[in-house]
């Protein structure tokens, strides 16, 4: 007698797939919405791969209504998706546009009518630019207008919309945004990036105060986590593994559950780091009703005092699979880092709210098909890590592939496709990719394929 394998994931376990605004929606300017910071930043000269914006993207502002049809066929038990600050205050703050709404209103309805439930991110990387002239993150007010945009989209769609996020991955937004430059709005000021991190952090804490008084449904909050592991035992490169580790993993929790930045993070920016109020972290560390974490890769660690701010840098290890960004694959620093959130912040409801990986997978000259093995091994052993981090006692709720379409990697362009569809860019006809049937079906058995 044959017995079936047991499935570790609970039976109303979340699984989706996840998108943000400007990555997939083009016309970021339509219906009377404004210019946000990358609209501003892929316009400029040399900013971009191939001068690539966010013009047209994925059409999904037309194409909405194909696309939850598709997410429908697929089997998608939720879907997570942000909505344009810029589309419902053109100028930042101030003047509702109503056509802003109604966009979203439309989806809202239509992922109703699919039985697939939204998950909905407030601030996914796209401030409008009206806010970036008047200093934008690095400007205390921004914690107000932030909750401004948040409670009218709150009181807007509360009823359709159980579970919230405030910002994505505050880590990329001050890293790529102040310190390195690499993203919108493109600084370079270690004395701005603590900055910039204390008013994410303030923004995040106003929104959650205004949802605690309009909203009657879930809202946590969603953080990128890479584990950091020594590239040798010696007391060079364990310090700069400890460094690497406060800076990334523990610089936006520990302010979230704990109330404090990590002593780390506070000397490696050394006289960089501002004073800060201690009434701030009241709010911002009010509680949550769950936490995302966004999981591609892991980070193996050596000591290199050519770096700003850790001191630290990457080591690429050999014989290992790698993504078109060059990225690692390494399953098991998904269990890893799920374990050591529920240990070190307590056993609060986890979802991996993004996890994905970008390949070359062009579709068959022959049939048009795209058949993409290394994502479906990438999808299928991250998932097995999942499982792992239930069986080890995480309080795992669901599961987001990043991302439902190929679409717009931010500096980056069109060059890199994180889909389980395929866009064809000319003409943009969706293929469902392997990897997009295989999560289907893996779906359909909770996790056993
Ligand atoms: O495309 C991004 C997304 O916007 C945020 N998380 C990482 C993804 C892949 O780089």
């Amino acid at each position: 007698m044959s017995t079936k394998p047991k499935t570790p994931f609970p039976p109303d376990f979340l699984w989706g797939a996840a998108t943000a605004s400007y990555q997939i929606e083009g016309s970021p300017l339509a219906d009377g919405a404004g210019p946000g910071i990358w609209h501003r930043f892929s316009h400029t000269p040399g900013r971009t791969s191939n001068g690539d914006s966010g013009d047209i993207a994925c059409d999904h502002y037309h194409r909405f209504r194909d696309d939850v049809a598709l997410m429908r066929d697929l089997g998608l038990r939720a879907y997570r998706f942000g909505i344009a600050w810029t589309r419902i205050y053109p100028e930042g703050k101030g003047r509702v546009n109503q056509a802003g709404l109604d966009f979203y209103r439309r989806l809202l309805d239509e992922l109703h009518a699919a039985g697939i439930q939204p998950l909905v991110t407030l601030y996914h990387w796209d401030l409008p630019a009206a806010l970036d002239d008047l200093g934008g993150w690095l400007n205390r007010d921004v914690a107000s207008w932030f909750a401004e945009y948040a409670t009218t989209v709150y009181r807007a769609f509360d009823d359709r919309v159980p579970m919230w996020v405030t910002l994505n991955e505050p880590w990329v937004v001050t890293d790529g945004g102040y310190l390195h430059g690499v993203l919108a709005p493109g600084h370079r000021n270690h004395f701005e990036a603590p900055i910039a991190t204390h008013n994410l952090m303030r923004a995040h804490g106003a929104a959650l105060a205004a949802y605690r008084a309009v909203g009657k449904n879930q809202i946590g909050t969603v953080v990128n986590l890479e584990p950091k592991y020594p590239a040798s035992q010696s007391d060079e490169d364990l310090a700069a593994t400890r460094r690497s580790h406060a800076y990334m993993n523990e610089q936006y929790l520990d302010p979230l559950f704990r109330g404090s930045y990590p002593d780390e993070v506070v000397k490696m920016f050394g006289e960089a780091w501002p004073k800060l109020p201690s009434s701030d972290f009241d709010s911002i560390r009010q509680p949550i009703d769950f936490l995302g974490i966004n999981y591609y890769k892991r980070s193996v660690v050596r000591n290199d005092p050519q770096q700003v701010i850790e001191r630290a840098s990457h080591v690429p290890q050999p014989d290992a699979i790698r993504t078109t960004l060059d990225w690692e694959l390494y399953p098991a620093g998904l269990t890893d880092i799920l374990v050591w959130v529920k240990e070190r912040y307590g056993d609060l409801p986890l979802y991996v709210t993004e996890n994905g990986a970008a390949f070359y997978d062009p579709p068959s000259a022959v049939d048009g098909a795209v058949d993409d093995p290394l994502r479906v091994h990438y999808l299928q052993t991250h998932i097995a890590a999942v499982g792992e981090a239930i069986r080890r006692g995480v309080n795992m709720r669901g599961y987001f592939v990043w991302s439902l379409l190929d679409n717009y990697e931010w500096s980056h362009g069109y060059s890199k496709r994180f889909g389980i569809v395929h866009v064809d860019y000319a003409t943009q006809k969706r293929t469902i990719k392997s990897s997009g049937r295989w999560y289907g079906e893996m779906i359909r058995g909770n996790g056993i394929r």
